[in-house]
């Protein structure tokens, strides 16, 4: 069989300094496809693009495809919905499933633009599903043994190496464990993986390693949620990395936990860890207590200072909008992104991604004025903040990258930059909020910068942000 497997392009690309970061769903399930003998193809939209919406033209592979598989988060569905209904227009009877973390979240969404929807893991199903043994509209994917799950063959990959064969990714894609022990409010990560850290045997990882290095990698990036959940195990890994003394840097998201553990921060250092992605979120203690974050202000400040002596680099990652969070809060949350040493830095807005506990509570609160999925993205506010107007907490946004890159002039240049280009695509956004803000302000939703949000009905808020209009705009407050 032919079988195209996509991810979508984002609508607005914050990330863009990561595009070449593909989803692993696709590459996981297609080099278990081609394995059983299919002819595969895995079509990541940044690098090679597959629908031209002015002419309704599908990429030729598309057309000859027997079934074609999306993988999407909520920020990317739309445009997977929109590729998924030109192809079943054009060629009606082309089988389409869709995985990944949205369409698990809401599978009966997605099934109004395909035939099939994986919920959950894929690797134990998705050959069924292909296949046409299974042809459950909705087919819930068992928890696997990670072990069992194959190096990836990146050859799948459209265009991931240019003519002269040299590479355009500049990060191997590397992934060493799942799930994740915690259960932060606003991630999908633990309905998704499960509470139950699995971790690959380390022979099997450094296979893959070696294997990424032989293709011309120099760096690489471990997809893990927690790369370190279980130290022993990783502690085995990264001594394995370092006998093999390879001329390659990586990085990796972790806990504030890891820094706790002197031997495991000296071998990430021996073992060529460059940057470490940490979750710090806030440093508003009762913030961090809204969002389910079991990390306290003291070990933050401690463990980053740990991480920054030993010679790594940490990219420190904040949520802005929590609901003990004020304007005053976020600022210090600000100003500490600053005085932590962090290299690097990345503010969210708190948004609800579907699945996840916050998504229930805003949804049963009725405080979601944005139901437009593409605006589902962390870097626009689409619930209403507690004790902050919505405006204000976007700017708190705006400011706080400025905040942070204004030291280093090359810095200072990309953010400006960023957020012009950011203003230009999002001029509709910004109004909207802005009129949103001084109608709730007007209405006394907001009172002082504070939001009282009795009897304020956000089901009558337009679904669809830019075709709404001013008048069309008015929340109704009874
Ligand atoms: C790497 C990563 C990134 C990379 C870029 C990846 C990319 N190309 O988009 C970077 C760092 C740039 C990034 C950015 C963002 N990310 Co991110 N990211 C991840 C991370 C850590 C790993 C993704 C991954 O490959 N996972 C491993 C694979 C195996 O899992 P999977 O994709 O779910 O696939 C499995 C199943 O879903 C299923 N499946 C998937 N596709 C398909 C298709 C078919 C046909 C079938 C049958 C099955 C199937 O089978 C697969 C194997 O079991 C995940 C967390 C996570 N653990 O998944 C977050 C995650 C995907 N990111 C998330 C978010 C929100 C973002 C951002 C919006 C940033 C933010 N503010 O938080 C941006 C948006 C990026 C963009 N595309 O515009 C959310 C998405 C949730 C959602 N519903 O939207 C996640 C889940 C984390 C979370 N907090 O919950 N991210």
């Amino acid at each position: 069989m032919k079988i195209a497997l996509i991810e979508p392009k984002p609508p607005i690309n914050v990330y863009f300094f990561l595009t070449h970061i593909p989803l692993l769903g696709p590459l996981f399930i297609g080099t278990m496809l081609k394995k059983a003998g299919h002819d595969v193809r895995v079509f990541k939209e940044d690098i090679v693009p597959v629908y031209n919406e002015k002419t309704d033209e599908l990429h030729p592979f598309l057309k000859e495809a027997d079934a074609v598989g999306f993988t999407a988060i909520t920020h990317t569905i739309n445009r997977a919905y929109l590729i998924a209904d030109a192809l079943r227009r054009q060629f009606p009877g082309k089988r389409v499933i869709m995985g990944g973390p949205h369409p698990s979240a809401l599978p009966h969404e997605a099934l109004e633009h395909a035939d099939q929807v994986c919920v959950r893991e894929g690797e134990y199903v998705a050959l069924d599903m292909f296949e046409g043994r299974n042809n459950d509209p909705i087919v819930y994917g068992p928890r696997i043994d990670i072990d069992d799950v194959p190096a990836m063959d990146l050859s799948i990959l459209q265009g991931y190496q240019n003519k002269r064969k040299k590479l355009k990714m500049k990060y191997a894609p590397l992934l060493a464990s799942r799930g994740c022990p915690h259960n932060c409010i606003f991630c999908s990560v633990t309905w998704m993986f499960g509470g139950k850290y699995r971790i690959k045997d380390a022979d099997l990882v450094m296979e893959e390693v070696m294997m990424r290095y032989k293709e011309g990698f120099r760096k690489g990036f471990f997809y893990d949620d927690n790369f370190a959940g279980k130290h022993e195990k990783t502690k085995i890994f990264l001594e394995k990395l370092i006998r093999a003394d390879l001329d390659f840097t990586w990085t990796s998201q972790f806990s504030v936990h890891c820094a706790k553990d002197k031997e495991l921060v000296t071998l990430l250092k021996r073992a060529k860890c460059q940057t470490m992605f940490i979750g710090v979120e806030s440093i508003n203690p009762d913030a961090l207590k809204d969002m389910q974050k079991c990390q306290s202000v003291n070990m933050i400040r401690e463990s980053i200072n740990t991480l920054i002596k030993a010679g790594l680099r940490v990219h420190s990652m904040f949520i802005l909008g929590a609901d003990s969070d004020t304007a005053e809060t976020i600022e210090e949350t600000i100003k500490f992104s600053r005085s932590s040493g962090s290299a690097t830095t990345q503010f969210s807005i708190l948004f609800p991604i579907p699945g996840t506990k916050l998504y229930d509570n805003m949804k049963e609160q009725n405080r979601i004025y944005i139901n437009d999925w593409r605006y589902y993205d962390g870097s626009h506010s689409v619930i209403l903040p507690k004790n902050i107007s919505p405006l204000k907490l976007q700017n708190k946004l705006i400011h706080g990258y400025r905040y942070f890159y204004s030291r280093k002039i090359i810095h200072w240049l990309a953010s400006r930059i960023g957020f012009f280009v950011w203003k230009v695509l999002n001029k509709q956004y910004m109004k909207y909020i802005r009129h949103f803000t001084r109608k709730l302000r007007k209405e006394g939703v907001v009172k002082d910068g504070v939001l009282t949000l009795k009897g304020f009905r956000t089901d009558a808020l337009p679904k669809i942000l830019p075709v709404v209009t001013r008048r069309k705009l008015r929340p109704q407050v009874p």
